[in-house]
């Protein structure tokens, strides 16, 4: 059998991580042959609930677990790490300007970044969950200097799973009938959901639906606020939603995306589609075996340009800020 993968988790007393660590356990990250090795990262107020997550996930006696460490310093938790979730990061709570809220996850992912670059291994690859994503990511990459840049990854898989399903309901097809859909941009309100080159069933998503008033009135802000909406009804954000679109970006990482499909995610621009080089944003990517590619070559037209470019502006924005603040 394979040697185990070892996977660290941050954030894992929390409640994405409740959702998450029992699904990787199943093997729904890697793949249902491959044993992984738990490492949960927390803080130490949080350790003793990570360990109750431990007892339960080993009361699971799942066939692929060969191991759950549970650590409450990065310099530990991501020691050997194949792949890296960090989930955890601080919340903004009533009253927190932007720049309070940026300064305090500085304080979590370069750190942690720094942990990555001194001890993960060789082939670690990064997956920022914990909000605002993108410029977390952005943080952490660069207090990682030895790690090439393409490990390091944000999450708006969650954001293209949602849009996945918003075009599946207007059309009536089912979900494994659209294709090609691609978030840009930031993982926050501002976020592009794009339907022009989405399709259903190889066909024009657009015009397939043919219907300009959904496009802009209901289609893009319910992607792009349906986090508020599931605080709204639920009393918490998504959880088990987020979790099933973190071992998505990971699974499709490794696995591959199907030929002629895409995926999203949040990676370091390298200019394409004129989003300045160097900041974390979403764009439509093909992967394989653990790399991936920026889909070239894809019609923008004049609405999306515009919004494409405004999420891109807040991305500059928030790259500017912490700048500032001697994050990066
Ligand atoms: P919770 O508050 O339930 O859990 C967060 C956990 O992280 C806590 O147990 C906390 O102790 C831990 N933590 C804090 N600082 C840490 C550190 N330095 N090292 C290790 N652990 C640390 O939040 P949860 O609902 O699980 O959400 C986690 C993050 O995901 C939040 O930042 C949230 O905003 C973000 N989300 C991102 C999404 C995305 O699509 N990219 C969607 C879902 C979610 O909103």
């Amino acid at each position: 059998t394979r040697n185990p993968v070892n996977v660290t988790v941050t954030g894992a007393a929390g409640q994405i991580g409740y959702s998450l660590l029992f699904r990787i356990a199943a093997g729904d990250l890697l793949g249902p042959d491959i044993p992984v090795k738990l490492r949960l990262l927390e803080i130490p107020q949080a350790v003793k609930a990570a360990e109750g997550v431990a007892m339960e996930l080993d009361d699971c006696a799942f066939p692929l677990l060969a191991g759950i460490d549970i650590f409450d310093n990065p310099g530990d938790g991501f020691a050997g790490a194949n792949v890296a979730l960090l989930v955890g990061a601080r919340p903004r709570t009533a009253g927190m300007e932007r720049g309070d809220l940026l300064s305090a996850n500085g304080g979590i992912f370069k750190p942690q970044g720094e942990a990555i670059n001194a001890g993960a291994a060789d082939d670690v690859r990064v997956l920022v969950v914990g909000n605002p994503a993108n410029t977390n990511a952005l943080i952490a990459a660069s207090h990682a200097p030895d790690v090439p840049k393409s490990r390091f990854t944000a999450m708006t898989r969650l954001d293209h799973n949602r849009a996945v399903a918003q075009i599946a309901k207007k059309s009536g097809a089912p979900v494994t009938e659209i294709g090609n859909v691609t978030i840009w941009g930031n993982h926050s309100a501002t976020q592009y959901p794009d339907l022009y080159n989405a399709r259903i069933s190889g066909k024009n998503a657009a015009e397939y639906i043919n219907d300009q008033a959904w496009l802009e009135n209901s289609f893009i802000p319910t992607v792009a606020k349906r986090g508020a909406a599931i605080i709204e009804a639920r009393g918490s954000s998504s959880a088990a939603s987020a979790a099933s679109a973190a071992l998505d970006h990971v699974f499709t990482w490794f696995h591959g995306t199907a030929e002629g499909d895409w995926t999203s995610m949040g990676i370091v621009s390298d200019g394409s589609y004129g989003v300045p080089e160097g900041l974390v944003s979403s764009f439509p990517v093909t992967t394989r075996d653990g790399n991936f590619e920026i889909v070239q070559g894809l019609e923008i037209n004049e609405f999306s340009r515009a919004r494409i470019d405004a999420s891109v502006k807040e991305l500059a924005d928030e790259r500017d800020a912490v700048r500032e603040l001697g994050l990066i």
